[in-house]
């Protein structure tokens, strides 16, 4: 057998490109809700051009989402019939605490949580909850700058301490901060983070990455303390970073690159900070704003487990400059061995085995998947059908490439989670037509359409995959 019994499949969503109903329910704004779709959208996200309103001209993806706020029964149900075992979703924090200071909190947010994990329970479907998925109430940006600010710890304790409390016994998974590293290259979607005019963007970035540091080790205590059946995970954009040759310089050029993700979840499972990263901080001049029982806090409250997004990976040069030729979604050069996606993302499976083994070397922890997939643009053909092969092969490629991982190389995985079973907003485009999932759903970029669901060929394609626990994936 290729996968243990109790492997988990499913696949992920995140709250803000999908939920919608942004004012519903007692929600509060949220930086996710002003990130516009169209050319802005990444000098906004990158946290460059400060939005921190609806602006008029613009479209905002993320107010309407596929509408999942009202639908998410229609919607799992089509999740339990691929036969999910677990569904990875995000809390928006915002419909918890609306502007993210308040004592007390908005019982309308926690009772829409509870009733979408009883749905999942019904079905036997296990949530992995994601804490925060990109997403800060705009209320903690504006009075007090977002992760920049040491205050967020305190905030996002509340925070915990009410989802741990009220979902006890309906949630077991948890991830504290989806894509920890991303904060670097989108601050302001990743952290809340808007840059003024002469500040250091490194000494701030680095200052809200040790606050999230110190919050997701209190995240892991709390949710210990308050159930012990807890387990709770870090997550990582991942994709192990290749030299353009085996010249040396290449080659410490991509150890350097690797380190920059890794050095994050480094401290999320070894308690303390590396001391490549102590040396780059104190050539930059910049002091970990360490504040009494952090090293203590850090150290014995370390992550169960590592999950990871997997889509790409890139590949650098010592002598990189702008590379217009790159196959990557990050800086680097072209890959001349891998093709890539509609979005010029390379696809690489056996990229995905690489990262599996080197993270496993590395941590010797559990790992999941829980972001995997195809971008592409879907043709609906008259019948309504789609017939989504491309899809089908890239999935099928890398849960080969995961199953190496496992049967021949031992890595310890638990479960696998494709990105956007259900089709929803790009993150990085706001786009709708870069779609990723098994169900169709109505809506262009504009935000036109029907809404509606419909089953494409890769639905039945997984289903099957899932029903034989993987090892039918032709
Ligand atoms: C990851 C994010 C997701 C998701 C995915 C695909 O970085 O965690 O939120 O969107 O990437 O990226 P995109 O939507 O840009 O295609």
């Amino acid at each position: 057998m290729a996968f243990p019994e109790n492997f988990l499949w499913g696949g992920a969503t995140a709250a803000n490109q999908c939920e919608g109903a942004y004012e519903e329910g007692g929600r509060g704004p949220a930086n996710v809700d002003v990130i516009p779709g169209g050319p802005q959208r990444r000098f906004v996200t990158g946290g460059r051009r400060i939005m921190l309103d609806f602006e008029d001209g613009y479209y905002y993806p993320a107010k309407k989402g596929i509408d999942m706020y009202h639908r998410f029964r229609e919607d799992i149900r089509l999740f339990a019939e691929m036969g999910f075992s677990v569904y990875r979703m995000s809390i928006a924090w915002t419909r918890i605490y609306p502007k993210g200071d308040e004592a007390q909190p908005n019982r309308e947010g926690i009772e829409f949580y509870r009733e979408l994990f009883m749905e999942c329970r019904k079905y036997n479907i296990e949530p992995l909850v994601t804490i925060t998925h990109f997403d800060c109430p705009i209320h903690l940006i504006k009075e007090y700058g977002g992760w920049r600010s040491r205050r967020m710890i305190g905030f996002y304790k509340n925070l915990v301490t009410t989802l741990f409390t009220e979902f006890k016994g309906l949630v077991h998974y948890w991830l504290t901060f989806n894509e920890i590293n991303v904060l670097y290259h989108f601050p302001f979607m990743g952290a809340g983070i808007c840059f003024h005019d002469g500040e250091d963007p490194y000494k701030v970035t680095s200052a809200a990455a040790h606050h999230e540091l110190v919050a997701s080790a209190w995240a892991v205590k709390i949710g210990h303390e308050i159930d012990p059946e807890n387990r709770i995970g870090c997550m990582m954009a991942a994709g192990t970073v290749y030299p353009a040759s085996c010249r040396p310089e290449d080659m410490l050029k991509a150890q350097e690159e690797n380190r920059k993700n890794y050095r994050l979840i480094d401290v999320q499972v070894f308690g303390e900070y590396p001391s490549y990263m102590q040396k780059e901080y104190e050539r930059n001049g910049f002091s970990i704003p360490w504040q009494e029982n952090d090293r203590e806090i850090l150290k014995n409250h370390t992550v169960d487990f590592v999950s990871f997004s997997y889509y790409s990976n890139r590949t650098v040069s010592a002598e990189e400059g702008p590379d217009p030729e790159k196959n990557s979604f990050f800086s680097g050069t072209r890959n001349p061995y891998l093709k890539a996606s509609d979005w010029g993302w390379a696809v690489d499976p056996l990229g995905l085995r690489l990262t599996l083994n080197d993270l496993y070397d590395r941590y010797r922890l559990p790992l999941f998947i829980v972001e995997n997939g195809l971008g592409a643009y879907d043709r609906v053909e008259e019948d309504g059908s789609v017939n989504d092969d491309y899809r089908i092969d890239y999935l099928r490629s890398h849960i080969k490439a995961m199953r190496d991982a496992v049967t021949l190389d031992g890595v310890d995985l638990m479960g696998y989670t494709t990105w956007g079973p259900i089709d929803l907003v790009s993150a990085s485009t706001g786009e709708m037509s870069k779609r990723y999932g098994f169900i169709y759903v109505d809506l262009d970029d504009q935000g036109q359409g029907t809404m509606e669901r419909t089953r494409k060929k890769s639905f039945f394609w997984y289903q099957k995959v899932i029903r034989t626990n993987g090892e039918d994936l032709d």
